[in-house]
């Protein structure tokens, strides 16, 4: 059975990760057996989940995992799309995860408020006299990861004009159908729906988020996802009025 390297769900979300969440939304489109461990991060072959094993391999990366999954399983997460829908969807799904992705995690973890709020949680475990420097060491990291990828250079007020241009865009081509392409889900839809999810968490104040809560699209397009893929999620998030 595959098993699946997972943070574990926090802050009313399957997963803090968009890209572990992805994942395993690949997984539950595949139809394939899995299990989830929460315990692998020490041991990520790229210091980063989500990884999978699959019996004698291991393939670290969510996209790597994707084209994993289509050699070795022979599953077609785009079945029924053109090549020109293909192209279309994997695009979408990139822009999400090189733009909207960058802007949340530094709202979430450079923002002291809404870093409190949330990624703090992650620490608690640390022993106390030293758990304010792995904080800080963590936080520096983030910072320097935003500064290497290149968002991190922009002020915060043109990161969150790039972001917000990206979810007009998904929004404008979502449109009224109920997943990205059309009627059924297609690959792009595991990272898509996980990045929504993740971005519209009440527990951020973030510019993203208030952006994304003007969308009702995106909103209705995160609840056809947690309703299919995470039911008991949905009726939380629903109790919650999220
Ligand atoms: N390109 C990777 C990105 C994975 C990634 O960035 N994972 C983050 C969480 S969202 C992580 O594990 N960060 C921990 C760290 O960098 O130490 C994928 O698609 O799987």
């Amino acid at each position: 059975m595959i098993t699946l390297f997972t943070f574990g769900p926090a802050f009313g979300l399957p997963d803090p990760s968009p890209f572990v969440t992805k994942a395993e939304v690949l997984l539950k489109l595949a139809g394939l057996e899995y299990r989830r461990d929460t315990t692998g991060y020490c041991r990520a072959p790229k210091g980063k989940l989500p990884y999978i094993r699959d019996e004698d391999i291991v393939i670290a990366d969510s996209t790597l995992i994707r084209f994993h999954l289509e050699r070795r399983h022979r599953i077609d997460f785009d079945v029924g799309l053109s090549r020109g829908e293909r192209a279309t969807a994997w695009a979408f799904e990139k822009m999400v995860e090189d733009q909207v992705y960058w802007a949340v995690v530094r709202e979430r973890w450079l923002d002291d408020a809404n870093f409190d709020r949330g990624p703090r949680r992650f620490f608690e475990p640390a022993p106390a006299p030293i758990r304010p420097l792995i904080i800080a060491k963590v936080r520096r990291d983030v910072r320097k990861g935003l500064h290497a990828h290149g968002f991190g250079r922009h002020s915060l007020d043109e990161m969150v004009q790039l972001a917000t241009r990206s979810l007009d865009a998904l929004s404008d081509f979502l449109g009224d159908k109920p997943w990205l392409m059309g009627d059924v889900p297609c690959g792009a839809d595991a990272s898509i729906f996980a990045s929504v999810a993740g971005l519209l968490c009440p527990l951020f104040d973030t510019a993203t988020r208030s952006h994304a809560g003007t969308k009702p699209n995106l909103i209705a397009y995160r609840d056809r996802g947690l309703a299919r893929w995470y039911p008991d999620l949905a009726d939380k998030t629903a109790e919650a009025g999220a």
